[in-house]
């Protein structure tokens, strides 16, 4: 044991409420409109206001003499398949329909504490305070190391996914396990639906449906509830909307996902200069609302439309009057309810386990797109105004040491199994070589910010120090402890390591790195989430596992807060 694996601290298991980040409230939900900031209230007082408005023009048009030949001329059901008596709602379907009920709960429940460790959203990458289009915390204070762990407020248990504060680590686990599920299930769907007539119920495919659909809603909107049967067909506004939820929703929902991720984003970077990061989250969430306001008007008019009928359909695939489908349906959101609670309860108490379930069945899927390494920079003018900074700073003696001996005669210790063991002062380092890169930082907290990193090559390093055979991992130790007590530590492959982008940087923006980003030296490892960049580095060990350090996750947050070791998503 090297003295410095003697200063990292072990970790519980599970979340302890009392040694948690403290909690702190946001405030109500705001957009910012015409220059001001609004209470999302007021959306819901103009959502209101449009339907009534919506609701009497109906009723008026709907009698008169246009309205009344619009509605005969298209009365809202189109139909272009074979005629079948029974289309029905085939075992596959309903079972599907189940669970993707059941997998979007927890996914929508994460989602909203991944969302509530960074409470803004932005359509620029900088995340500059300020230029939020949407906030559920205060504006940003004006000092110098207000970090985005600070800015992090806290979801209640019932509603996210644990909830709490700053869980967004663990909360990850049931959103990427749940994503994997969720696209597998609807993938089913798609296929299902097509190598049977089911297609032609949901697919429109003739402009009529445009028509049709205002004229149901007008139907509707002017309280005649049309004559109509869903086990047939649907009416032009189902097809529509569901047909939306299928093939724009949904997709859209993956794709923005994934472009949240360092590793894509590094990788397709043409495709991420249009959907980089802050869009895709403010679309993301965006695309949620869609799904909630789906939701609310479906399960409406389930209830207005019939219910014991659509409860029948649904559950068992009869059409019939019965009570049976909708008893069986409410024990169906029963179990969902009891997974609900038994989801935060193991979240909190057995945090370790739904950390290791988790890497089991999204691990390697999420793994893999370190394939999606980084091969693009961006340009000096692309650099953010505003950098948001992160982590716990050091104690005083490193202030005092950059001081007395500057930092370019701070030294970093590189041992462990390597030919060529040494202490390297950063003059010593810049002589191994230098270079200057321009990336995006990705924080897991879902911030970004474009900085430009001057540094040494990590793979120059390599060369110098000659790495053992035996050698497959390296771990940074940081002069400052986590947030927790312990030092701040964190294990990377030796691959990433060899990456032309993986920097041991000295430099940000073209001066000397300052303090609250990492003085005297930090890494860059670009195909990873922000928490693995260490900062403060005061030491750089090459071992052959990580098992015995810490907690054995492999990285301060990963023992205490529950992260990946691996993280490029
Ligand atoms: N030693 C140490 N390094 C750390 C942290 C920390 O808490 N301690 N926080 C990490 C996190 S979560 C992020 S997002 C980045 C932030 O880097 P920045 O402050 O330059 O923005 O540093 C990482 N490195
Ligand atoms: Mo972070």
């Amino acid at each position: 044991m090297s003295t410095f694996d003697r200063r990292l601290s072990p970790a519980e298991d599970w979340i302890d409420q009392k040694g948690w980040t403290p909690p702190k409230h946001g405030i109500a939900p705001e957009i910012r409109l015409f220059g001001r900031w609004w209470n999302v209230g007021w959306l819901f007082l103009l959502l209101w206001v449009f339907l009534i408005i919506f609701f009497a023009v109906s009723t008026w048009f709907i009698e008169t003499e246009t309205g009344k030949a619009f509605v005969e001329r298209y009365p809202g059901v189109l139909w272009h398949g074979p005629v079948m008596e029974a289309q029905g709602f085939p075992w596959w379907l309903r079972w599907e329909h189940y669970f993707n009920l059941f997998i979007m709960v927890l996914m929508i429940r994460s989602g909203i504490t991944i969302l509530a460790d960074h409470p803004r959203l932005y359509w620029n990458v900088h995340c500059t305070p300020g230029t939020e289009w949407f906030r559920f915390n205060l504006p940003v204070p004006n000092m110098p190391y207000y970090t985005a762990k600070d800015d992090s407020v806290t979801i209640p248990g019932w509603l996210g996914l644990p909830g709490i504060r700053h869980s967004c680590g663990i909360a990850r686990w049931w959103h990427f396990s749940g994503a994997l599920f969720w696209s597998l299930n609807g993938l089913v769907f798609v296929i299902f639906l097509f190598a049977t007539y089911q297609w032609q119920r949901l697919v429109p495919r003739s402009w009529e449906i445009i028509p049709n659909a205002v004229s149901m809603a007008v139907q509707y909107g002017s309280l005649h509830m049309p004559h109509e049967n869903a086990w047939l067909r649907y009416n032009a506004l189902q097809q529509l909307a569901y047909f939306a939820v299928v093939f724009i929703m949904a997709p859209l929902q993956i794709v923005t996902g994934l472009a949240m991720a360092p590793a894509v984003g590094n990788r397709l970077r043409r495709f991420s200069m249009l959907l980089h990061r802050q869009r895709a989250r403010s679309i993301h969430f965006l695309n949620l609302l869609c799904f909630l306001g789906f939701v609310l008007i479906h399960v409406t008019f389930v209830f207005i439309t019939g219910f014991r009928k659509n409860f029948n359909h649904i559950v068992f695939g009869t059409d019939e009057g019965s009570w049976i489908g909708f008893i069986w349906g409410m024990v169906g959101i029963g179990v969902i309810v009891l997974v609900w609670i038994a989801a935060t309860w193991i979240t909190m108490h057995r945090s370790r386990l739904v950390q290791r379930v988790g890497r089991l069945i999204v691990g390697r899927v999420t793994f893999l797109m370190e394939w999606f390494s980084p091969n693009s920079q961006y340009k000096e003018s692309d650099i953010s105004p505003h950098f948001w900074p992160n982590g716990t700073l050091p104690k005083r003696e490193l202030w005092d040491r950059l001081l007395q001996n500057g930092t370019q005669r701070c030294t970093v210790k590189v041992f462990g199994k390597v030919e060529h063991p040494q202490e390297l002062t950063i003059d010593q380092l810049r002589e191994i070589g230098f270079r200057e890169q321009i990336t995006e930082h990705y924080c897991i907290q879902g911030w970004s910010g474009i900085a430009k990193w001057g540094g040494t090559p990590m793979a120059k390093l390599l060369e110098r120090v000659q790495p053992d055979a035996s050698a497959k991992y390296v771990v940074f130790y940081s002069h400052a402890d986590g947030a927790d007590g312990g030092r701040y530590y964190d294990v990377h492959t030796l691959s990433n390591m060899k990456h032309e982008l993986t920097l041991l940087a000295y430099e940000m923006n073209g001066r000397p790195l300052n303090i609250y980003h990492g003085a005297p030296l930090r890494l860059r490892c670009e195909n990873e989430l922000g928490f693995k960049q260490v900062k403060w580095i005061e030491a750089i060990e090459f071992v052959e596992d990580y098992k015995k350090l810490g907690a054995g996750q492999g990285g301060y947050n990963e023992d205490h807060e529950f992260y990946s070791r691996r993280d490029p998503i």
